[in-house]
């Protein structure tokens, strides 16, 4: 691959951690929330940049709620890459199968983080059961582990397709 920019998109269903991802990433990445019920949530994108190899990748997060399918799609434009983040405490869900079946058909390089693997209630093997054939890095967006070279290992078969 010539470019030496990567777009990698970050989609997962509310509250599974795809914010608090860029954070562990980028610590001085910006996040556009506003204050539901449930605490902040993302209403338009989070933003995070880091070097990874010989690459300025460039991360979008995306909101969770479903009535943002139209920023998700915006978004979505031009990517190289898709991480969908789990949140392995919950599993799964209709929302997670949506924005599969979603970036399949788009045929784009994808990747999954089953999230929250911090709290004694995780379960990636579940996450890793419900996608066969899909690579799952359990990972903790809030203490960091494994979440550098979770996205290292994705960027390495980015540069190597
Ligand atoms: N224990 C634990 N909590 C986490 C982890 N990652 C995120 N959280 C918590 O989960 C909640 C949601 O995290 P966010 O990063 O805002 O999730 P999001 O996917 O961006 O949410 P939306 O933008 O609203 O869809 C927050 O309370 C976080 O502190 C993790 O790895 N472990
Ligand atoms: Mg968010």
């Amino acid at each position: 691959m010539a470019e030496d920019r990567l777009k990698i998109v970050v989609f997962g269903s509310f509250n599974a951690g795809k914010s608090s991802f860029i954070q562990a990433l980028d610590p001085r990445s910006r996040h556009i929330e506003a204050t539901s019920n449930e605490g902040p949530t993302t209403v338009a994108f989070d933003f995070g940049r880091l070097q990874v190899r010989d690459k300025a990748v460039y991360l979008f997060g995306t909101p969770g709620q479903e009535r943002f399918e139209f920023v998700r799609q915006i978004l979505s434009r031009g990517m190289d890459g898709a991480i969908i983040v789990v949140d392995a405490t919950t599993g799964v869900d209709a929302m997670t199968q949506h924005l599969y079946s979603y970036l399949k058909a788009l045929n784009v390089p994808l990747v999954f983080m089953a999230n929250k693997c911090d709290c004694p209630g995780a379960v990636p093997e579940a996450v890793r059961r419900d996608l066969p054939g899909e690579t799952v890095h359990p990972i903790s967006a809030r203490n960091g582990e494994n979440v550098y070279a979770a996205l290292d290992a994705f960027v390495a078969t980015l540069v190597a397709g």
